[in-house]
């Protein structure tokens, strides 16, 4: 009995439940002293559909502030070009991180 009243319950929440927007993740770079600026401006231009001037704005931010951020995405997406990035600066010999944060 116990049981069939636990699936009733469930059943109840489950029709009950307002769905819930998914979480968005802001990924953000991160300042180094040895990743170059071109390069930087590359990789918001690459995987962020930056142009030049955005690009160029925000890795300015990241060098004086210390981060700055690239985009706002569903968390599937976020990892996604957190692991582009990673694996780009990897290839490239250059130290670059880049995190997501819940919003
Ligand atoms: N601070 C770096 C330099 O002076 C440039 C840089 C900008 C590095 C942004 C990382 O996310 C970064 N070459």
């Amino acid at each position: 009995m116990a049981s069939i009243k636990h699936q009733e319950n469930t059943i109840e929440a489950t029709k009950t439940a307002k769905p819930k927007p998914p979480s968005m993740y802001r990924v953000v770079l991160l300042n180094d002293d040895f990743t170059p600026m071109e390069f930087v401006v590359d990789v918001l231009e690459r995987f962020f559909n930056k142009n030049r001037e955005q690009a160029t704005q925000i890795m300015l931010q990241v060098h004086t502030e210390g981060s700055g951020v690239c985009g706002i995405y569903p968390h599937g997406i976020a990892e996604t070009k957190v692991s582009q990035v990673l694996a780009y600066a990897n290839e490239h010999q250059h130290p670059l991180q880049c995190a997501m944060q819940e919003v």
